[in-house]
């Protein structure tokens, strides 16, 4: 095709500047140009912007968002909120479907639909949705700069909101793109808020909300969303195809953070990855006092020439739940969200140009503006339901440099060597608050068992226990057993297996209480960090290793200045053999209904039965304690 007379149509009717289309030609990309043409077609906005790396263009973004109303500016410098539709405050679960053809397999649990069929709906809805908008024109990198892990991202949006949001999240990459030497290699989302209304404009069309993933193409088509989980393309989106991508090749693409851990007393960085599902404490493990962040959400992670695997964080910024930030509790970005500095605060409550949400720390005003709109309090939804001040997934974004413990090492093109790996549960009477598998197919095994119970947080009864393998269920794409299977090839290829932990910290004891204060996950993360570099012996039993109580009490001194009792690492570190059992039995029923699951899994599941079985019947009981267990 010849673009040049294409995009000339294009100048003629002033849908592009001539500056802007320079810009667009400038990347000698023809897959690039063939994309703007179909969805502009598509879509047709009544203007094409195309934003490079320059400092004028990223600041164009920022100003329009303000003047669009997408965005007001509040009281702090740099700060401004956002509201997305009362109805579309989290990821759109149902919504979200993976385009597949005709005698594909998923796994049951993944959302799919037949790729003719969902492509005819989407472009149907999507036809004349950017009417009267402007087409921005992204580039970005999913990666740091000059960096084997990284793969651009191209972003069509009428968003400056989500235009913004992906400035302080992502990496520029419109230099990046010239590199690519005119290749597809990279991948590209269309993104359309729909039809808005109201003041700030939000999306009108909820029900019309589609997000489908066409792994063929590389790209995700979203439409009549705003909330970032559902329209950023780098986010959520990019991680489902980085996840096809990476199990199509020999490395992981993880919903994991990535944490420098130090323990005292020792000169040494140690770094970790790590999976949970939401409320099981990610966040405040990324975050732990004295240690390193170098990212929150999202890995890739590959075998590297020095036997390690390695990983990089693929975002440079934080999308976090704001819900019970406080000075007390998270003093890091507690500081960051009440100081001049670029950020956008998303489903608060505002009133005078100040923003209060859920567990801050300070007593609310009793009206405002909120998610809900104007505000005040016991007012109540067209459901009859209570509006809270703040949404419970309100959020902030914000650069991740901006906290005082990011590590510089965000930005190292080698990423950095991965020595363990953490899988978070979140279960009150099961797994014991950390265990170490007995090698990498045995850690496979544990990512692929963590479970999360329902809190009260959330909708619906507390206390059910959903499966959540890697925390990686929401997002996959490939059937589970290619994905169980291709963390055992990737194991195999490196020299230096990460360890592999699993993390607990909220077991409770007989009274009902949780057994362990907040920060006492440092001592778990910090005995981790031990094993890996060799410093301390364990205890094996059936499901892992378990800690000695002598290396506990030390770090507990050490690092929190606390005394450790006998009688708390006995309660503790007891195997709850029934419960244990029921657990193998749910992961049993879970992964039967899966075609193919790898064989090492079925293996591991008979021999942590068999062995626990053998306990029971040795020790004449069912909860047996650590210090028990190391004696035979
Ligand atoms: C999560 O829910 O895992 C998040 C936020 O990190 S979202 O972008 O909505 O996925
Ligand atoms: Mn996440």
């Amino acid at each position: 095709m010849n673009y040049k007379e294409v995009f000339s149509g294009f100048t003629d009717s002033g849908l592009i500047a001539n500056n802007d289309l320079e810009k667009l030609f400038a990347l000698q990309n023809e897959h690039v140009l063939k994309i703007v043409k179909q969805f502009v077609d598509l879509c047709k906005p009544s203007k094409i912007t195309v934003i490079s790396d320059s400092k004028e263009d990223i600041e164009y973004v920022k100003q329009k968002t303000v003047s669009n109303q997408e965005e007001s500016t509040l009281q702090i410098e740099g700060h401004t909120i956002h509201y997305d539709s009362y109805y579309d405050q989290a990821r759109d679960k149902e919504n979200t479907k993976v385009l597949i053809s005709k005698g594909e397999y998923r796994s049951p649990w993944i959302n799919t639909m037949n790729r003719d069929e969902g492509l005819e709906e989407i472009l149907n809805i999507m036809d004349g949705c950017m009417k009267g908008k402007e087409c921005l024109v992204r580039f970005f990198c999913l990666g740091p700069l000059n960096s084997k892990f990284t793969i651009g991202a191209l972003q069509l949006t009428d968003s400056f909101y989500v235009a913004h949001s992906e400035d302080l999240l992502y990496r520029k990459g419109y230099e990046e793109f010239k590199e690519l030497d005119g290749s597809n290699n990279f991948f590209y989302f269309i993104h359309s808020a729909g039809e808005l209304v109201g003041n700030p404009p939000v999306t009108k069309n909820i029900d019309k909300r589609r997000i489908y993933i066409d792994l063929q193409e590389n790209r995700v088509l979203t439409v009549n969303n705003q909330y970032a989980g559902n329209s950023l393309g780098l986010k959520k989106l990019a991680l489902r195809l980085a996840i096809y991508k990476a199990n199509n090749e020999d490395w992981l693409t993880e919903h994991d953070f990535i944490l420098g851990v130090r323990p005292k007393g020792k000169n040494r960085v140690t770094y970790f990855t790590g999976a949970f599902p939401s409320a099981c404490g990610k966040t405040s493990t990324a975050m732990l006092p004295g240690q390193l962040i170098v990212g929150d959400d999202i890995a890739y992670i590959r075998p590297w020439e020095d036997g390690f695997a390695h990983a990089v964080n693929i975002e440079k910024g934080i999308f976090g739940i704001i819900k019970d930030v406080n000075a007390k509790n998270d003093p890091v970005i507690y500081e960051a969200l009440t100081t001049p500095r670029e950020l956008i605060f998303s489903n608060v409550l505002v009133n005078m140009g100040k923003p209060y949400w859920i567990g801050m720390g300070i007593d609310h005003p009793k009206d405002g503006f909120n998610h809900y709109g104007d505000w005040n309090d016991g007012i109540t939804d067209n459901n009859g339901n209570r509006v809270t001040h703040a949404h419970p997934n309100a959020r902030y974004t914000i650069n991740l440099n901006d906290l005082s413990n990011c590590d510089p090492r965000l930005e190292d093109p080698d990423g950095v060597p991965i020595h363990g790996i953490f899988y978070g549960g979140r279960d009150s009477d099961t797994m014991p608050p950390v265990v170490e598998s007995l090698n990498w197919e045995n850690g496979i095994f544990l990512g692929a068992g963590i479970e999360s119970e329902t809190t009260s947080a959330t909708l619906g009864a507390v206390g059910v226990r959903k499966a959540s393998p890697m925390a990686n269920l929401d997002f996959l794409v490939v059937p589970l057993g290619k994905y169980l299977k291709n963390h055992q090839t990737f194991g195999h290829q490196l020299k230096h297996c990460p360890q592999v932990f699993s993390t607990n910290y909220f077991l409770k004891g007989k009274d009902g209480k949780y057994l362990n204060a907040i920060l006492d996950k440092k001592v778990w993360v910090i005995w981790a960090e031990g094993r890996t570099r060799g410093d301390f012996d364990a205890i094996k039993t059936p499901i892992g290793y378990l800690p000695k109580y002598e290396d506990l009490k030390n770090l507990f001194k050490l690092e929190l200045n606390k005394t450790y009792s006998q009688e708390d690492y006995i309660e503790q570190f007891t195997l709850r053999i029934n419960f244990l059992l029921d657990k193998l039995n749910r992961m049993e029923e879970m992964y039967n209904a899966e075609k193919k699951i790898p064989k090492f899994f079925w293996d591991i599941l008979t021999k942590q039965r068999s062995g626990l079985i053998e306990l029971q019947k040795k020790f004449g009981k069912e909860q047996i304690s650590a210090s028990e267990l190391a004696q035979i």
